[in-house]
């Protein structure tokens, strides 16, 4: 006989990039999300200012979406996902190739941001090989990446604790310099003036180790959880422009960038610069049902559709490749997008967003601020001898208060729901403001 558990035993759980001994001995639990807000398990409202982890797009509980997916459960709760189909899979691709420019036409399924872009990689080396370019077998990634968490993630990221205490990881990965150039872009809107010529870094990789053993450059087209990073302006249009010349891949994963964040559909067409495969997840299913993808052009999917009729040309998927619930999700937040244009909301509040990120200059502690889209870093002064001290101060505070930021480093970094309105903006700037007075 089973035992009853322990409901209020916090032990078992061993939570995800958390400090557990810290958040066990004072616990902060999410109840209800609706809207703007959560529920915390003592009652209070909490102002959502990060979206959940970047992928509540378009707000908590949005009813569209939860009754898909409850009409969904009841209907068919799964399919198998290789050598058989279900139509809605098929319909939510065409629905995203449909939201995509050019000829990015064709969507493979994954169940999260790391999934995919262990697809992507796995995709950039078997396009070589199956073209007979068996020799480009190396990813490049860049320094402050975050691709996930697969091995193929973390080899091309750049986020040194993530790398450290996983062992040699994948051979043949190497890394351009990061584009964060403080001295030069403090307090950019947008784009910074500042490291177009940091793409250059990517000849230089080139001529260590030859263009014929390079296979595909992956990089954030905003670097978000490292802290918020834009691109300089003209550094995605050169990275584009080496690529070409070399033959190689260019990846842009937009897990984060993906989905409306801003105010375009993709950070491919905010750009305008054209990758060759793009990684997606989170604001896909509006974070109600795990699910990724990646997003391939015509000349990728044609190379592999090649061999006779009968052969699978890619050896690759996941048992909820294309999950029933995660496409009936899917769909509905395609709809809701559409039809409350979250997209172009984000733009027509992106800038009362800038006004109100960029008030914060001169306030205690911070050192820097960047904006883009529904996005915000605000870089603080580290603590002397205590890195990341201050930041994670500023974020128990803002809880305390009723707005939920994240943190990374000595780095805020808000992403909220595209829904939201000037008073949630107002509440999310002064909360901050009052607590980084209040903080040493
Ligand atoms: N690529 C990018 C660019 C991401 O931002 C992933 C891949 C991995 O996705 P999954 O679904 O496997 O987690 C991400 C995830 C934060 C934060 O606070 C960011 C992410 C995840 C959790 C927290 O910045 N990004």
């Amino acid at each position: 006989m089973l035992d009853a558990p322990n409901v209020n035993d916090l032990g078992p759980f061993w939570m995800p990039f958390t400090a557990n001994r810290q958040f066990k001995s004072a616990p902060r639990m999410f109840v209800a999300a609706e809207g703007m807000h959560y529920t915390t398990s003592e009652g209070r409202k909490v102002v959502d200012g990060t979206a959940g982890l970047w992928c509540v797009n378009a707000g908590h509980g949005n009813p569209k979406i939860t009754q898909a997916i409850q009409k969904q459960a009841a209907e068919m709760d799964y399919a198998p996902a290789f050598q058989m189909g279900h139509p809605k899979a098929f319909e939510l691709a065409s629905r995203l190739v449909s939201m995509m420019p050019g000829d990015l036409d064709h969507v493979f399924y994954t169940n999260s941001g790391s999934e995919s872009v262990d697809t992507a990689l796995k995709i950039a080396l078997a396009y070589h090989r199956a073209r007979g370019d068996a020799s480009r077998t190396r990813l490049i990634g860049r320094e402050r990446g975050y691709h996930g968490v697969g091995f193929g993630g973390i080899s091309v990221g750049g986020i040194v604790n993530n790398r450290r205490f996983f062992g040699s990881l994948l051979a043949g990965v190497d890394h351009m310099r990061h584009t964060h150039l403080p001295e030069k872009n403090a307090f950019s809107r947008g784009q910074p003036e500042h490291g177009a010529e940091l793409a250059d870094d990517l000849e230089r990789i080139v001529a260590l180790h030859g263009a014929e053993t390079i296979a595909a450059v992956i990089v954030e087209p905003m670097a978000g959880s490292t802290g918020v990073l834009m691109p300089p302006k003209g550094y995605l249009e050169r990275l584009r422009a080496i690529c070409d010349k070399h033959g190689i891949l260019l990846i842009f994963d937009e897990v984060i960038t993906g989905f409306g964040r801003l105010g375009s559909p993709f950070a491919v067409d905010h750009f305008g610069v054209m990758p060759d495969l793009v990684t997606a997840a989170k604001g896909l299913t509006n974070g109600a049902v795990p699910m990724g993808c990646v997003f391939a052009r015509k000349h990728i999917y044609d190379a592999f559709m090649t061999g006779p009729e009968g052969a699978i040309e890619l050896f690759h998927g996941y048992t909820y490749s294309g999950h029933p619930l995660a496409c009936a999700a899917g769909l509905a937040t395609m709809d809701v997008y559409r039809d409350e244009g979250l997209f172009e909301r984000c733009a027509e509040m992106a800038p009362y967003w800038e006004e109100a990120v960029h008030s914060l200059k001169g306030a205690r502690h911070v050192i820097d601020l960047r904006n883009m889209g529904l996005i915000a870093g605000i870089e603080l002064e580290p603590r002397e001898g205590k890195p990341t001290a201050r930041a994670f101060e500023a974020f128990l505070k803002c809880y305390d208060r009723g707005v939920l930021i994240r943190t990374t480093g000595d780095i805020i970094a808000l992403s909220p729901p595209l829904i939201i309105e000037k008073e949630h903006i107002d509440i999310i700037f002064s909360t901050i403001r009052d607590v980084l007075n209040e903080l040493d």
